[in-house]
């Protein structure tokens, strides 16, 4: 009959819905609401322009999937991404700043409820640093390549944007292996 039909498919339906909702909405609510564990987070630059590339890195159990979440301040979700920590338990991922509007935005790298959390600035006043040009000319040249071994040796002190730009690689160290890519990057190699 219609009406015994009707009370056999709600059960399910309801039991559907609401493993769904406790998916898609309760875990990313619990994940933010606990910043400890083991799950480590850099965000290079923190405060950038939306369409600039920002590196999330940072430390985690190895080998095991993370998934990255930038909410707005209603908590939205604005971009989503997965990605694997190396044997290590070292992470790095790259995304571009959504095309939202100046701002806090919260970046959540973790899985479970391990995970950190991460206040990224959208200020679109910033402008974009170009990787590799460490003095801020625009061009990528011996002269970066002098400030980068001086900042890799300690011997400048470098600002956060420059510090940016001069790690190229994103792994939030400035070093040779900085040094050799802005030599190449001069030398038009890459
Ligand atoms: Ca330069
Ligand atoms: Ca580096």
């Amino acid at each position: 009959m219609f009406t015994g039909k009707k009370t056999k498919l709600w059960p399910k339906t309801i039991l559907v819905l609401t493993l769904f909702m406790a998916l898609i909405f309760i875990t990313p609510a619990q994940a933010i609401g606990e910043n400890a564990g083991g799950v480590s987070l850099t965000l290079s630059p923190p405060i950038a322009p939306a369409g600039a590339s920002v590196t999330a890195s940072g430390t985690s159990a190895p080998g095991v999937w993370l998934s990255l979440k930038v909410l707005d301040s209603l908590q939205n979700i604005v971009l989503f991404d997965a990605f694997k920590s190396d044997d290590h338990g070292n992470y790095s991922i790259t995304f571009v700043v959504p095309a939202v509007a100046n701002g806090n935005l919260s970046v959540v790298a973790g899985y479970g409820n391990d995970v950190a959390v991460k206040t990224l600035t959208v200020d679109s006043q910033t402008p974009v640093r170009l990787k590799g040009d460490v003095n801020y000319d625009s061009i990528v040249n011996v002269l970066d390549v002098v400030k980068t071994v001086n900042i890799a040796l300690g011997k400048v002190q470098p600002s956060p944007d420059d510090f940016y730009a001069a790690d190229v690689n994103s792994d939030s160290v400035v070093n040779v292996l900085d040094v050799v890519k802005i030599v190449n990057i001069a030398l038009n190699l890459q």
